[in-house]
């Protein structure tokens, strides 16, 4: 079994490669592209720019090692059905999950926006989560495919930081997985809010896991043995 150690924070971890999948929660058109549902709530989308070539790397080498690579959409059924109330009548009216945006229905499952960037658009075969919420693991079946395929630790990337990342971090720990999180590969349209949601991933010995960067993983999985 091949094995690579990864410098992070709070600690390296040393991680058996296949047992390890890339989990790239929700980089969407939605939430980085203008029109979308990150900007009608009121966001910056360019700040999420940053994250995609670096996410790009990591797919690239992932796909090469054979590893398991998820990716994650949050959005809705078109006709709502699965979107809380309590979720759908925050915003303004005209620019809420439902209503028509220059990429289609907001956060609707099938339009423009819903999709994936093209830069880090899913192979034939890569399973795709789409979920209603903010975690991963909710009202989806992301942990049976990931105990189906053996898999003990996730490498987590996408957007955002603080919200669907750290929720889904949140979800894996308590269910056993080891989280490696590279914050460059991580973005939030708040820098605050994505410094300190990767401070409490790795605060008091790693409470939700370890962070760390791409170009670290790179390296590790360039010298697994
Ligand atoms: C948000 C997400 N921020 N993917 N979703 O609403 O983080």
């Amino acid at each position: 079994m091949s094995r690579a150690t990864i410098n992070a924070e709070p600690e390296p971890i040393t991680i058996a490669v296949d047992r390890t999948a890339l989990v790239i929660i929700d980089m969407q058109r939605d939430f980085l592209l203008p029109g979308g549902f990150g900007e009608a709530l009121g966001n910056d989308v360019s700040r999420l720019n940053a994250a995609v070539r670096p996410c790009a790397w990591l797919l690239e080498v992932a796909r090469a090692r054979k590893m398991l690579v998820i990716h994650t959409r949050e959005g809705h059924r078109p006709d709502l059905t699965d979107a809380p109330k309590a979720k759908v009548e925050r915003g303004s009216p005209t620019m809420r999950i439902g209503a028509k945006g220059p990429m289609g229905r907001i956060l609707v499952r099938g339009e423009p926006g819903h999709d994936i960037i093209a830069e880090l658009y899913p192979r034939e075969g890569e399973p795709i989560i789409d979920k209603p919420g903010k975690g991963s693991f909710f009202a989806t079946d992301l942990h049976l495919i990931l105990q189906n395929g053996g898999i003990e630790n996730l490498i987590v990337c996408g957007v955002t930081t603080e919200v669907c990342v750290h929720t889904t971090v949140r979800e894996a720990n308590d269910r056993g997985y080891r989280c490696i999180v590279p914050g460059d590969c991580c973005a939030s349209y708040f820098q605050e809010f994505h410094d300190v949601a990767l401070k409490m991933i790795k605060a008091q010995g790693g409470i939700f896991g370890w962070v760390t960067d791409s170009a670290q993983v790179l390296q590790a999985l360039a010298h697994e043995k």
